[in-house]
């Protein structure tokens, strides 16, 4: 018993995991970090992936369960003490209750520990009884992932980037003028340090709702409870030869890097260095509704994104990884259920276009990847629509605003996502000849038979590829 867990690869002895040996020793662990831009979908993808973990009758995919080898899958304790835990069941409890509901937005990192007991498979499976393999789930916001960016660069660096883009954006002209208006190597003057950052924080929630992604720091959108500390206080303000002591610029200088080795550096070292899967989240439909210029924000918050995954890039990362890797790495595109099936494998396409650069640039250090579209928790049905001699697919849910039951054709993807990608990256400001429909879908009604989880789009696929080599 002791060999074949040792031949598998899989054993974690420096877990820290409870004071079982038994359990350090026989129980593997897979760290399966969920991380998406904001509104990705991560929440529902976990409830529903739990879920359909705990009811595996809509998981056909996943081979350990048609092959009949999870004997049980229940929630446990979670391993680590001072992360927040994922509220599995008030956020099922909303999605399956007689008015079923979103959940609210989740601004911080959590964890959740599923434990699976299964049997063997192969020769081992006549030899060796069931065990238990532990799933720790741990949901965190993908714009902690774009700091990484900030590590490489100085104050000055990040405050002349930052400003040079913003000067590109009308809503962001406020700010800029702002900015301009101040003497960097006056004395720092607390409420004046406030008050840039107050409205530095304003415009990156403008830029949000504006359809941008890259609106970095990423705690300035998600503080947390750092909201009001120094770390938070800071802008970028125009460059400056040399300041002294004492000065606004030394003081923004500093708590910048106060930023980077307070905020960032701690959540590579604690959190992200100890995934060995993960799935990145992406609504990359939300973002062609939204407009080219939101599809090239995206794309490159992507390729920022996949820069943490090639550690090598990083000194830091490098260093602090050593040889650990993420061994495989799903690019999901959310909310597949807003389009017919016969459009997914454009959905997929256009997903897999916009990691391709990143990806190209060097296979993520021997990771595994993949990209489909998926829906975490399916809110439609497929229908078919007679217009003007067309037969259009059309998707039929309750709109998440008025409440009434609709059928919608969400307009045709491109089935080469160049058209797409292309003039988002030229700067066009408006799609040309294609009219992507907004739609919110309110969760619909469910009435779940015993043993079935809700209901999905290849979330067993998705299981599969991430944890499937492993149970
Ligand atoms: N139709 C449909 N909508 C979905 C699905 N998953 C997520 N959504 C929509 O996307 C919204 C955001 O989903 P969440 O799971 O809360 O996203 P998140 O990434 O956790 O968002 P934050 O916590 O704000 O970062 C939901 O309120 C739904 O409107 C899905 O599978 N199908
Ligand atoms: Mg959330």
């Amino acid at each position: 018993m002791v060999i074949s867990s040792l031949a598998d690869g899989i054993l974690r002895s420096a877990e820290g995991v409870g004071d079982r040996i038994s359990e350090a020793f026989f129980e593997p662990v897979i760290r399966l970090g969920v991380t998406g831009l904001a509104r990705a979908g991560k929440t529902v993808f976990i409830t529903s992936l739990v879920a359909n973990l705990l009811d595996r009758g809509r998981m056909p995919g996943l081979a350990a369960v048609p092959e009949g080898r999870i004997d049980a899958a229940f929630l446990q304790p979670q391993p680590d003490d001072t992360i927040a835990r994922f509220d599995y069941e008030t956020h099922y409890g909303n999605l399956t209750s007689q008015t079923p509901e979103w959940p609210d937005s989740t601004r911080a990192i959590s964890e959740l520990r599923l434990s699976l007991r299964v049997r063997p498979s192969g020769l081992l499976a006549g030899l060796q009884g069931p065990r238990t393999i532990h799933l720790d789930i741990v949901d965190y916001p993908g714009e902690w992932l774009l700091d990484l960016a900030l590590l490489d660069k100085t104050y000055d660096q990040w405050a002349s980037d930052t400003l040079s883009w913003l000067d590109k954006r009308a809503s962001a002209q406020g700010y800029i003028e702002r900015a301009r208006a101040v003497d960097p190597t006056a004395r720092h003057d607390e409420p004046l340090a406030q008050d840039l950052a107050k409205r530095f924080t304003a415009y990156l929630q403008i830029a949000r709702k504006e359809g941008y992604y890259r609106c970095t720091p990423g705690r300035f959108l998600l503080p947390g409870d750092l909201a009001g500390s120094p770390v938070l206080t800071f802008a970028p303000i125009p460059f400056v030869e040399s300041s002294r002591r004492g000065s606004l610029h030394r003081e923004m200088e500093r708590r910048y890097e106060a930023y980077k080795s307070k905020v960032v550096n701690p959540f590579f070292r604690d959190h992200f260095s100890r995934i060995d899967r993960q799935v990145v989240l992406v609504d990359a439909l939300g973002a062609i509704h939204s407009g080219p210029q939101a599809v090239e924000d995206l794309r490159r918050a992507m390729a920022e994104i996949l820069g943490a995954f090639r550690p090598g890039r990083n000194a830091f990362l490098s260093q602090l990884l050593g040889r650990k890797r993420v061994e495989k790495i799903l690019f999901a595109a959310t909310k597949a259920d807003h389009l017919h099936h016969l459009q997914h494998p454009r959905l997929t396409a256009i997903m897999e276009a916009l990691i391709r650069d990143a990806r190209d640039r060097a296979q993520f250090a021997g990771a595994d990847t993949t990209a489909l579209s998926l829906a975490a928790l399916r809110a439609t049905t497929e229908e078919m629509h007679s217009h003007d001699g067309r037969e259009l697919p059309c998707v039929r849910g309750r709109l998440l605003d008025s409440g009434k039951d609709a059928a919608f054709y969400p307009g045709e993807l491109p089935e080469d996502p160049t058209q797409l990608l292309g003039p988002a990256r030229e700067g066009a400001t408006s799609w040309l000849d294609a009219d992507y429909q907004v739609m919110r879908f309110a969760p619909a009604q469910l009435t779940l038979s015993p043993g079935v989880g809700p209901p999905h789009i290849r979330l067993d696929r998705a299981a599969q590829f991430l944890i499937g080599d492993r149970l």
